[in-house]
């Protein structure tokens, strides 16, 4: 009986042990599918070398950004070496290594292995490795370990809302260059709004000309009455060039940039500078205002034409596969009223406006397809019928992801129930702060959060590609409150995407957080404290 005691008080300390050992000497976010803890630890110092075995471009981008991280955490410069068997950084493909995004880490106090099957993997090796960084001027000392690590879900992405609010391009290279560290691998911009049209359009430069400035801005709480506005012109929007340096940024830490642009329906700074898109005989002010918005586009071969030449432009700077094209929050209104619509249903034969929408959209995705990409929309796409290669983003919970995967259609789940960052984090803070939107979603409803949901089979559920957290910007004007907003909630979410289900443990993560944010602040990133050791 006493045996058994001592044995059962044995493992459990030894879990427990080993446990404590992963959070303080393996901070690593998000966790990986294995971990062994060894004794010792690799040294990176003057003499340090790098090998590997395929000279490809790809990879030359993993290993310049390793170099740099290296340089940049304590001023030391690694070798190019051609053979070596200590002091080196070694990197080989492996036929073990199954997915794209996966790799083995063997950390020895003589060498660092990285087996990979692509050079995606090998980036996300080097990930890891840093968030093992303990570094001087002189030296960076990583603790030995045997990791054998892949993502459960091939998307795992972030959204931020420029339209609302404009955020410097030195902000979002920061924005992505930490999203990258948390093995994110999606960066979706939303591009255009009511209140705001961002990037410029060489064929319409009055989108970014009129649409890209509004008057003034809504301040206060959304209940104040009456409404205050800041009396301040407010505006800016990014250069085709611009962009393209984004999209560099970001393909240099295997980031894909998905571009959003918003229609049919939030499309008021649009139709503010070509009123002639528009359903009614009118002009239209780039909106003051938050909400969901009345004007939208009208479904004329018009503006289908504008929509091709603003599509054949932006798709010359994103090179992803994928377009988003919003499709959220539509109202009918402007269509009913319109003679032009009602005929246009009739001469169709369409029942209703809302396959009206599903016609406007359908258009856009079959000239998108032409072009060679996939197009990804909000739920509201699925009413009035979708084709069969459009991505549904779920965010008015998880009805719309669950009926799209029964239809066999990909799915990204991003439920504002669970991943809508600019929700309040606490409910104190929600009663001491006045302006942010909807409820309290703290980062362990963030971090509970399933992206697969029950009610689907096995075979339906291949069709979810992964989680996506949002953050819409109505209430959030600066960088650091982005940053406050987004940090450390986007740990929870690249966790949840990454992570396997057996492996997630909320408490686990709190532990390795802790220790984990004293990157973000050498980085200068104002985080959220809520949840953390002060
Ligand atoms: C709904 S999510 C919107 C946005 C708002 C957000 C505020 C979605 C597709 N549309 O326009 O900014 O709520 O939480």
């Amino acid at each position: 009986m006493k045996k058994i005691i001592s044995i059962t008080l044995a493992v459990f300390l030894g879990i427990h042990f080993v446990h404590a050992v992963e959070d303080v000497r393996y901070p690593i976010i998000p966790r990986p599918v294995k971990l062994i803890p060894k004794v010792g630890e690799f040294v990176i110092n003057a003499n340090t070398k790098i090998l590997s075995d395929k000279k490809t471009i790809e990879l030359k981008k993993v290993i310049d950004f390793l170099e740099e991280a290296v340089t940049v955490s304590s001023h030391l410069r690694l070798l190019d070496a051609s053979s070596g068997n200590t002091g080196v950084i070694v990197f080989e493909t492996d036929a073990g290594v199954e997915n794209e995004e996966g790799y083995k880490l063997s950390i020895s106090e003589q060498r660092i292995v990285v087996k990979y099957k692509t050079a995606r993997g090998a980036f996300m090796a080097v990930q890891t490795l840093r968030q093992l960084f303990t570094s001087n001027d002189k030296v960076i000392v990583i603790p030995a370990a045997e990791i054998e690590d892949y993502p459960r879900f091939v998307h795992r992405g972030v959204m931020l809302d420029v339209a609302r609010h404009y955020f410097p391009v030195d902000f979002i290279k920061k924005y992505i260059d930490l999203l990258s560290y948390y093995k994110i691998n999606t960066f979706h911009i939303h591009l255009n709004d009511d209140q705001g049209w961002r990037i410029e359009i060489k064929k319409y430069p009055k989108l970014q000309e009129i649409g890209a400035w509004r008057k003034e801005t809504r301040v206060g709480h959304r209940n104040d009455k009456p409404e205050i506005y800041d009396g301040k012109r407010y505006g800016g929007y990014y250069t085709q060039e611009e962009l393209k340096d984004i999209v560099a940024y970001a393909d240099a830490r295997f980031i894909t940039v998905v571009p959003e642009i918003d229609i049919p329906g939030h499309a008021q700074a649009l139709l503010a500078a070509y009123p002639q898109l528009g359903c009614q005989d009118t002009t239209y002010e780039v909106s003051t205002d938050w909400g969901v918005h009345k004007e939208i586009l009208c479904p004329k071969e018009e503006t289908f034409q504008f929509l091709e030449d603003v599509f054949d432009e932006v798709i010359t700077i994103f090179p992803g596969k994928y377009i988003h094209i919003g499709g959220d929050e539509v109202p009918k209104d402007r269509w009913k009223e319109s003679v032009f619509c009602q005929q246009l249903i009739k001469q169709l034969n369409l029942k209703d406006e809302h396959e009206l929408q599903s016609y406007f959209i359908r258009r856009v995705e079959k000239f998108l397809n032409s072009k060679g990409k996939s197009i990804i929309g909000w739920d509201e796409i699925l009413e009035g019928g979708l084709t069969h290669n459009a991505t549904v983003m779920s965010w008015r919970g998880e009805k719309g992801g669950i009926a799209a995967a029964k239809l066999g259609h990909n799915v990204i789940m991003s439920p504002n129930t669970f991943m809508y960052l600019d929700y309040y984090q606490t409910t104190e803070q929600r009663r001491r702060e006045s302006v942010a939107n909807g409820r309290a979603l703290p980062i362990d409803k963030v971090y509970s959060y399933n992206p697969v949901p029950d009610s689907l089979s096995t075979e339906e559920a291949k069709y979810i590609l992964g989680p996506q957290a949002n953050l819409w910007t109505e209430y959030i004007k600066t960088p650091e409150r982005v940053e406050l907003m987004t940090f450390p909630r986007a740990c929870a979410m690249a966790e949840v995407g990454w992570t396997a289900l057996v492996r997630k443990d909320y408490n686990d993560f709190l532990n390795r957080l802790n220790t984990n944010v004293k990157y973000l602040e050498k980085q200068k990133v104002n985080f959220a404290k809520y949840n953390l050791q002060q």
